[in-house]
This record gives structure tokens, C-alpha cells and sequence, in this order.
């Protein structure tokens, strides 16, 4: 169950408890085996995608018909702490699949868009990717320089999207581009499909975060995309970032998990690890590191919760998702390093797997947009004042 201090067990219902535990399961017994040579070496451990499939933790949330779980938001949001307690790798690979491709496809999506892509992205028979961020276009997508240009049957596409997480397996990949000159009031959202002509998603190296994920460029030349490959409900700027408000709350949740590994991996060693005349659990310093950790993890827990209840009753609000994934991201980074540093030298080696979260979620903390983003999108909701102009 891992740390649980106010309870929060009983405000959940069975059915979550339930998909909570197969998703802890799954990653004890078979990802947490795989995950340290992938993140030594620097590959996604590809061979777990078919049992992420099978357990139906791709768009979980998303309804039956499509070959979805069809689950409450809660139990989505469990999985995602499940899968990121493994490591922030795995729940971005679910992440992407299920909030940042099969959602778009679901919520923009034609009728026969949804019934050919949604069940093979459910069974993973397919995989997708989100291409938003250019190299030159991060924390404001607006400015994009990818362009569509109509022609007879369809669309040409050019342009360059950087930092896509699993751009280099994936077999259609969702690219934004503007339609009309640099207006972002006409971005579109396009199905683009892994043989294009002119396609290519060429993966990135050189990461120290993220190491068991794979993350690419998608580079777009002259790629003709059919008409039938437009999400035809998709339609400005706040296309994508309706796709982000889904995956940031996915990561609100699963941060939490990252942080609950960090802390219990930090009580066990601090319990047992002896320097001077006893455990060093027993020093105060230690202990007020270790009581940080149990309230704010305590303090997230309860944010997600709440979020994902007003998130099931259709209320949950774009700003919210941002308080939530800005507070519980940043909040899990200070609570890695706080272990790491409680291990002493063994805080970073890979016999532990503090370091590796830590070095995660200095990723984490930077996409789907930044910490720095966040606050400044609740303080434009709470002034009614916008910083970003
Ligand atoms: P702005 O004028 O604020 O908004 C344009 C329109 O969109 C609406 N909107 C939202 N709708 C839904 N959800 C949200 N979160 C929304 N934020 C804004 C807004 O109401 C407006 O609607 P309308 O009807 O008036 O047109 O746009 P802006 O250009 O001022 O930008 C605002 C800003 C900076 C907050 C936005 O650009 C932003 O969020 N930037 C951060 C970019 C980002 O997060 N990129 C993430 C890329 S994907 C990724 O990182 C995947 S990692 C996945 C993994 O591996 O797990
Ligand atoms: P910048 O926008 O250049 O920001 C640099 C710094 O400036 C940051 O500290 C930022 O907070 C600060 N800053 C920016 N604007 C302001 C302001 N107005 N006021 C104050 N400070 C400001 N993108 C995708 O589209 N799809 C993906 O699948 C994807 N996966 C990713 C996987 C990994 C491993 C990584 C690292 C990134 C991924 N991203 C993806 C990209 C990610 O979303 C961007 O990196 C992120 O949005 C930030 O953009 P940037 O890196 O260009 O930083």
C-alpha cells in the first residue's frame, strides 16, 4: 500500500483499490526486475508494453467501446502513481499513449478515425506520439514554425518537432502544425503515419533524465498527410494544450509515486544505516527530512484526489490540473533529493533507486510545461492579469 498517513485507503472505493493494486503488481514483480540495466544503458524496455496493454492501462479512462478500461479518473490517476513508483520512463510511455494521443483522436477525432486507431492503441497493436514542442517553440507552442499547407486530397507538411517522447517506435504520430500563415487560431491537429514519405523521428541522445524512455525528433519534409488524416474537430492553440490539461493530471498523480519510492527507500536506509552510535533515523536532522517528505507527499495525495474526484463530477478546471501538477512535481524533486542526500554516498548508485527518480523528475518538473509555467498560468486565474504577454 506504501505510505498512507491520513487514511486516504477509505476514501477509495473498491474497484479502485482493486486496479490500484494490480498496477503495483505489475510494476514490483515485473518492471521494477527490468528497469536498472534500462536506465545503466539508456533503453525503454520495450518487451512490457504488451502486459501494459493486457492489464488495460493504455486510455484507461476512455470507454469501453473504443476497447478501453473504461475506468473513473481516481483509478486512472492510481495507475499513474503505480506505474511512475516503477519509474517516470514507464508512466510517460502511458502517458503519451492515453492522454496525449488516444485522447486527441477521442475527443477530435472523426468516427472512423476513432474505430480504426482507438482499440489498437488500447491493445498496443499500435503505439503514437505527441509532436508539439520545435526547437524553438517550448513553453510557448503558439509561435510554432511546423506549417500545413492544403492541396488536392490533403495537406504538406513541414517542419520540425523536438523532445518527443516515443517518436522513434511510434507507428502514427500526432503533429500540430499552422495552417493559415503564423496564426495559432489555425492549428490543426494530423495523423501522420510512420511510412510517410519525407517522414523520419530519428531518436535523441545524450540524456541523463528519462534514460529508460525513448525520446526523438520527428523531422517533417514535404510529407503529404490525406485529408481523412485531419482530426477534423481539432481547431487552435487550445487543441494541444486540452491534451495537456489530461496528461498533467496523469502527472500529478504519478509524481506522487515517484516520491512515496524516494521515502520509503530513504525511512528503510535511515532505519538501519548506523553512523556515530546509532541508526541515523534516530538523529533529528534525519527525522525532519523524513517528516518533510510524509507531509508533503500526505499534502499531494490529497490534491490529486480531490482533483480527480472534481475531475469524475466534470468540474475539474484547466488551472487546477496546473496547481496540482506544478505543487506535486516539484514538491516530489525536493523530496528525491532529501533521500538521496539521507543514503549519503550510496544516494547515487543505481543499487537504489533514488538517484534514478531524481534524475527523472528534473524532467518531469520541466515538460508538460514547466514549474515556471504553472505558477505564472495561476497567477493569470487568481489577478486575471497575464504575465505571458
Ligand atoms: P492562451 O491564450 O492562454 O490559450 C489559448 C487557448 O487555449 C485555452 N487554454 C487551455 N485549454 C485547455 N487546457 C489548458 N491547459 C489551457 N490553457 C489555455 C485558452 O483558454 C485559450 O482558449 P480560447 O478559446 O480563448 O482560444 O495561450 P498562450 O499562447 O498565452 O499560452 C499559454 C501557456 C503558456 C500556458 C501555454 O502555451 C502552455 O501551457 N505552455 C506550456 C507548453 C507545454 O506544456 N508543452 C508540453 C508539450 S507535450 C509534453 O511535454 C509531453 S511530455 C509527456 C510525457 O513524456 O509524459
Ligand atoms: P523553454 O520554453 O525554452 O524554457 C526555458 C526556461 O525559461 C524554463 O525555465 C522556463 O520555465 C522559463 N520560461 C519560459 N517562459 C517564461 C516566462 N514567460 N516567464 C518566466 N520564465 C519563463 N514535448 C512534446 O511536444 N511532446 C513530447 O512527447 C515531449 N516529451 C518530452 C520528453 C522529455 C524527456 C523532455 C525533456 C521534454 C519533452 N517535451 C515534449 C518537451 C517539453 O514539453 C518542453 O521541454 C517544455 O515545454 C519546456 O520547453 P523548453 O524546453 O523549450 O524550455
Amino acid at each position: 500500500m506504501g505510505l498512507d498517513y491520513y487514511d486516504i485507503e477509505s476514501l477509495l472505493s473498491a474497484d479502485e483499490r482493486m486496479v490500484r493494486d494490480t498496477a503495483r503488481k505489475f510494476v514490483d514483480e515485473e518492471y521494477l526486475p527490468l528497469v536498472r540495466d534500462a536506465f545503466r544503458r539508456g533503453y525503454f524496455p520495450k518487451e512490457a508494453i504488451p502486459r501494459v496493454a493486457s492489464l488495460g492501462f493504455l486510455g484507461a479512462n476512455l470507454p469501453e467501446e473504443y476497447g478501453c478500461a473504461g475506468l473513473n479518473n481516481v483509478a486512472y490517476g492510481l495507475i499513474n502513481l503505480e506505474l511512475e513508483r516503477g519509474d517516470s520512463g514507464l508512466r510517460s510511455f502511458v502517458s503519451v499513449q492515453s492522454a496525449l494521443v488516444m485522447y486527441p483522436i477521442y475527443a477530435f477525432g472523426s468516427p472512423e478515425q476513432k474505430r480504426r486507431w482507438l482499440p489498437e492503441l488500447a491493445s498496443a497493436s499500435a503505439i503514437g506520439c505527441f509532436g508539439l514542442t520545435e526547437p524553438d517553440y517550448g513553453s510557448n507552442p503558439g509561435g510554432m514554425k511546423t506549417r500545413a499547407v492544403r492541396e488536392p486530397g490533403g495537406w504538406r507538411l513541414n517542419g520540425t518537432k523536438r523532445w518527443i517522447t516515443n517518436g522513434t517506435i511510434a507507428d502514427v504520430a500526432i503533429v500540430w502544425a499552422k495552417t493559415e500563415g503564423d496564426d495559432s487560431r489555425s492549428i490543426r491537429g494530423f495523423l501522420v503515419e510512420r511510412d510517410t514519405p519525407g517522414f523520419s523521428a530519428p531518436e535523441m541522445e545524450g540524456k541523463f533524465s528519462l534514460r529508460a524512455s525513448v525520446t526523438s525528433e520527428l523531422i517533417l519534409e514535404d510529407c503529404f498527410v490525406p485529408e481523412e488524416n485531419v482530426l477534423p474537430g481539432s481547431g487552435g492553440l487550445k487543441s494541444p494544450l486540452m491534451c495537456l490539461t489530461q496528461a498533467r493530471y496523469g502527472i500529478s498523480w504519478g509524481a506522487i509515486g515517484a516520491a512515496m519510492a524516494c521515502y520509503e527507500c530513504a525511512l528503510d536506509y535511515a532505519r538501519s544505516r548506523k553512523v556515530f552510535s546509532r541508526p541515523i533515523a534516530g538523529y533529528q536532522l534525519v527525522q525532519q527530512k523524513l517528516v518533510t517528505m510524509v507531509a508533503e507527499i500526505t499534502k499531494a495525495q490529497l490534491l490529486s484526489l480531490r482533483l480527480g474526484r472534481l475531475k469524475d463530477e466534470g468540474r475539474m478546471r484547466p488551472e487546477q490540473v496546473s496547481l496540482a501538477k506544478m505543487n506535486n512535481v516539484s514538491q516530489a524533486l525536493a523530496i528525491a533529493r532529501l533521500a538521496r542526500d539521507i543514503l549519503g554516498a550510496n544516494g547515487i548508485a543505481d543499487e537504489y533507486p533514488v538517484i534514478r527518480h531524481l534524475l527523472n523528475l528534473e524532467t518531469v518538473n520541466t515538460y508538460e510545461g514547466t514549474e515556471d509555467i504553472h505558477r505564472l498560468t495561476i497567477g493569470r486565474d487568481v489577478t486575471g492579469l497575464n504575465a505571458f504577454e
